[in-house]
């Protein structure tokens, strides 16, 4: 029997099963999966011509068999409004994943909504609104007109400026080019609406301002590269926990055909452990840095590298700038920008020095020098492979940081070659178009700041939880729930009167102080504890979806099932808000600015798809993508061909650069300089406690855990949030596995389960961040860099045990999570 799941069978897949195409809407890598559907009265047979794979199923099957499911890969949903049975599971032909699932991704369809099996059932089934003391269902109508006329009521009396907006800027799940363009067009098209952030940061800004600055666009490799690389060059990730299959499929065939690899991470992680085992240990060179310090270990690689003479001569000449300065630094961008030589002023740093501010020796840094650029005995050139994400961009100093990483592969030519690129490993899918965003500014607002000074009236919030994942998250939910709460009071204070005298009163609170939340989500999240309106959304596969994963790859994932309940895509109900801000403005006599909101008369997502990103991009078409299926193309597409669409395999193979936008086509160099902790306020509080609160992701959580709550698999593993301690500092703090902590500073409190772990260094604890039951961001200071990039991973506390291991945390396993195959 499957463990936990009560099944000891499963039904087998008729041969006349349904077969759709899905991309994984989880993590950036976006695997190929095949969701079958079929009739709860069929199933399929042993002989090979009823069942989906052909084969005879009475025989024993080979250990690695495509003609197999596991539990968590069915589910019984519904489509056209009857329950049908569904599995999904990885497609062995796509060439992403080969075949490969991973703890997330294989557990799509038990984390689809079942009113059958009773699976996810937190899912929102249909509006809800603030009345009589709590949220009550009604009619996405009676929604849609109270958002509209509380929006258009503030944005007349006031200012566009003061409706504030948290909204997805991503691909997958909670996001696509459907989504993005709907929301884009409704807040940056119709409207001009500045105070906006996005997701995951706290304000609409780019993750990586630098490296497009030099020209250099952040996904500019094919994942093949991996395979035939010399070298990995990886920092601040743990791919094989957070890039699976690209690790996995890619990265670990690249080990197998020789590559070294070498992490930049203060922490051991396991994808360190994995690649020793691949590649051998004398293969992996893990420089375990001090916190924060990425920069001048760059710098110091850097500055061997052009004094060995191991630099790209030819590359520099031709495709980067020869002046000195281009870009001077000033308010918009954090270093100057320009040649070699003008970034060499800044960024010169020795072995030495390195080693002194990085805590590790200079024979290391020398070594990874050597790895990335020195040459072949043949005198040829060494391949390198550079993939950096979270650890550096929510770090120190985050322009010059990845400006002094992308110099190493400017000055090596390791942009727009075989085996080479420095790339964002990326965290979900992309899935970005939207209309021009030039008069959101730069440095765009810092709108968690914004919200706690108690400015703006309304905030409109799509697929994301700050109260699980922003930073300073104690302070912004202890004023975003006072502001919330005086709507609340006002609502209730007005019940029985009409809508007129109910929106009156919301204004009237608004004037005073308070905010009307209206939240956009799938299930009833912790910031929509705050929220007035609650609209529901679907998911990918309960509509049709259109993305791209790190390596630019295009795809349409096909809807397989229906909506939950009455739940709508997100673009729909972004073309709903809009169509209501139509009537209510007309009715209000604003009629040039009604007129504004007219262009949404869109019945399905389709067609959001075709208003947007198909009017930018007219080769690209459902019908189309719907044939290229799971290998979909490599974004930009350059024509259709022979019944194809052409892509792009790799980004810059011409050696002319371009995301800076200037017409010389030459890459610029950063003047990284290193400036010691950048964001107000780190030094002090790092000197100040005994602990650094590293925070991270871990395989089995999928972000804020937002379907893995209602999941037994992974309540059962990690009732609460781990916090990865060294033994020893468990022992000094008197602290058993699995006893309950609070982790305290000057920003706030949190809370979460000590797992004692070997490798964890004295002093350091990582957190797994956005859990429900113990919000890191909590204990986070406001500090952010000049373009308002915070720096999630860099802050400090103190450790103190609140109790025992609790009943659920008494039996779990604390196993070393290095698994030796
Ligand atoms: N399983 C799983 N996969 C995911 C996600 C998930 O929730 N679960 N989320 C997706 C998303 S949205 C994202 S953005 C990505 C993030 O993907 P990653 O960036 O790989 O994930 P993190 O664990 O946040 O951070 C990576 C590492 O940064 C290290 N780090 C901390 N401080 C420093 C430092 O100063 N220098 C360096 N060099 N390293 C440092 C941490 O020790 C950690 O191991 O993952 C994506 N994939
Ligand atoms: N301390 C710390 N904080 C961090 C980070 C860190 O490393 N450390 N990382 C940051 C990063 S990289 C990220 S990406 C963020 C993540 O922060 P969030 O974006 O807040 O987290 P998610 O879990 O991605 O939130 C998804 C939300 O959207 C809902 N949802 C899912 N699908 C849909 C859909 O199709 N439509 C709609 N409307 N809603 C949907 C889910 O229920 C959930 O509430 O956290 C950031 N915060
Ligand atoms: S590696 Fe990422 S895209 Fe692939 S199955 Fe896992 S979560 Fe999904
Ligand atoms: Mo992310």
């Amino acid at each position: 029997m499957a463990y936990k799941r009560q099944v000891d069978r499963l039904p087998i897949i008729p041969a006349d099963a349904k077969e759709h195409n899905v991309t994984c809407h989880y993590c950036i890598v976006g695997c190929g999966y095949k969701a079958y559907t079929w009739p709860m009265n069929k199933q399929g047979g042993t002989a090979p011509n009823q069942n989906k794979f052909g084969v005879d199923l009475s025989e024993q099957q080979f250990q690695d068999t495509e003609a197999w499911y596991a539990p968590s890969m069915y589910n019984i949903v519904k489509q056209d409004g009857k329950d049908v049975q569904l599995v999904v599971k990885p497609d062995a032909n796509c060439v992403v994943n080969s075949g490969l699932g991973s703890i997330r991704g294989a557990r799509m369809a038990e984390n689809r909504p079942s009113d059958v099996s009773g699976t996810q059932l937190q899912r929102l089934s249909d509006p809800l609104v603030w009345r009589n003391g709590t949220w009550q269902p009604t009619s996405w109508d009676d929604a849609l007109d109270l958002v509209a006329r509380v929006t258009a009521r503030v944005v007349t009396e006031g200012s566009e400026d003061d409706l504030v907006v948290s909204m997805f800027d991503h691909g997958g799940s909670a996001g696509g080019y459907e989504n993005t363009w709907a929301t884009g067009k409704l807040y940056f098209e119709s409207m001009k609406v500045k105070n906006c952030r996005i997701h995951n940061r706290p304000a609409y800004n780019s993750e990586v301002h630098s490296t497009r600055d030099m020209g250099v666009g952040e996904l500019n490799n094919s994942y093949s590269d991996y395979e035939i690389t010399d070298t990995i060059f990886m920092i601040g990730a743990n791919s094989m926990e957070t890039q699976t299959n690209l690790y996995l499929n890619h990265m670990v065939p690249g080990l197998q055909n020789g590559a070294k690899f070498i992490m930049v991470d203060p922490r051991r992680t396991v994808t360190v452990h994995s690649s020793e085992q691949w590649a051998g240990k004398e293969n992996v060179l893990h420089l375990a840095i001090n916190e924060g310090s990425d920069m001048v270990l760059f710098n110091a690689i850097l500055t061997h590298i052009v004094d060995q003479g191991w630099t790209d001569d030819d590359f520099i000449a031709a495709s980067t700038f020869q002046g000195s300065e281009a870009v001077a630094q000033d308010s918009a961008h954090p270093a100057s920008l320009g040649s070699l030589d003008h970034a060499m002023q800044d960024c010169r740093t020795s072995l030495d020095e390195a080693a002194e501010i990085c805590g590790v020796a200079a024979a290391d840094i020398q070594k990874a020098a050597e790895w990335i650029a020195k040459p072949h005995d043949d005198g040829s050139r060494r391949k390198c492979a550079t993939a950096y994400e979270k650890g550096i961009i929510w770090g120190n100093d985050n322009y010059r940081t990845i400006g002094a990483l992308v110099n190493i592969a400017l000055a090596t030519g390791n942009v727009g070659r075989e085996g080479g690129g420095v790339c964002r490993l990326g965290g979900h899918q992309e899935g970005y178009y939207r209309p021009a965003d030039g008069h959101v500014g730069r440095p765009a607002e810092y709108v968690d700041q914004f919200l706690i000074r108690g400015l703006g009236g309304v905030h409109h919030i799509w697929a994301c939880d700050h109260h699980k994942t922003t930073l300073n998250a104690a302070e912004f939910k202890r004023v975003h729930k006072r502001r919330a709460d005086m709507v609340k009071d006002a609502i209730d204070g007005a019940a029985g009167g009409t809508r007129e005298q109910v929106v009156d009163a919301i204004v009237s609170a608004i004037s005073a102080g308070g905010l009307f939340v209206v939240d956009v989500d799938i299930i009833h999240s912790q910031i929509g504890q705050n929220a007035h309106v609650i609209l529901p959304a679907c998911e990918s596969n309960e509509m049709n979806l259109t993305s791209m994963n790190g390596e630019r790859r295009l795809r349409l994932s096909e809807r397989y099932m229906d909506p939950y309940g009455n739940s709508r895509p997100d673009c729909l109900i972004a073309a709903g808000i809009a169509q209501h801000m139509e009537r209510v403005l007309r009715e209000m006599g604003e009629g040039a600015y009604a007129d504004q909101f007219q262009g949404y008369d869109w019945q399905t997502e389709e067609d959001a798809f075709m208003d947007g990103y198909n009017a930018g991009n007219p080769e690209v078409t459902y019908e189309r993508l719907r044939a290229a299926g799971n290998n979909g193309v490599q974004e930009p597409v350059s024509g259709y061909e022979n019944g194809t669409l052409v892509g792009t395999e790799r980004l810059y193979a011409d050696g002319t650069f371009d995301r800076h936008g200037r017409d010389d086509g030459k890459a610029l160099f950063c003047a990284a300089g290193w400036r010691g902790w950048q964001a107000p306020g780190k030094a002090r509080e790092k000197a100040a406690h005994k602990y650094w609160i590293n925070n991270v992701r871990a395989n089995i959580f999928w972000q804020n855990q937002f379907l893995d709550q209602k999941n037994q698999f992974i309540q059962d593993r990690f009732p609460y949030p781990f916090i990865e301690m060294n033994p020893e500092d468990m022992v000094e703090e008197g602290l058993n596995p699995g006893d309950l902590i609070e982790i305290i500073n000057d920003n706030g409190v949190t809370q979460g389960m000590a797992y004692p772990t070997a490798t964890a260094r004295r002093g350091q604890v990582a957190m797994v961040f956005g859990s429900p039951a113990g919000s890191q961001g909590n204990v986070i200071n406001p500090g952010v860099n000049e373009l308002v990039l915070p720096n999630y991973k860099h802050c400090w506390g103190d450790i103190r045990k609140i109790s025992n291991a609790t009943h659920e945390t008494a039996g779990i396993t604390f196993k070393s999570k290095e698994v030796t195959l």
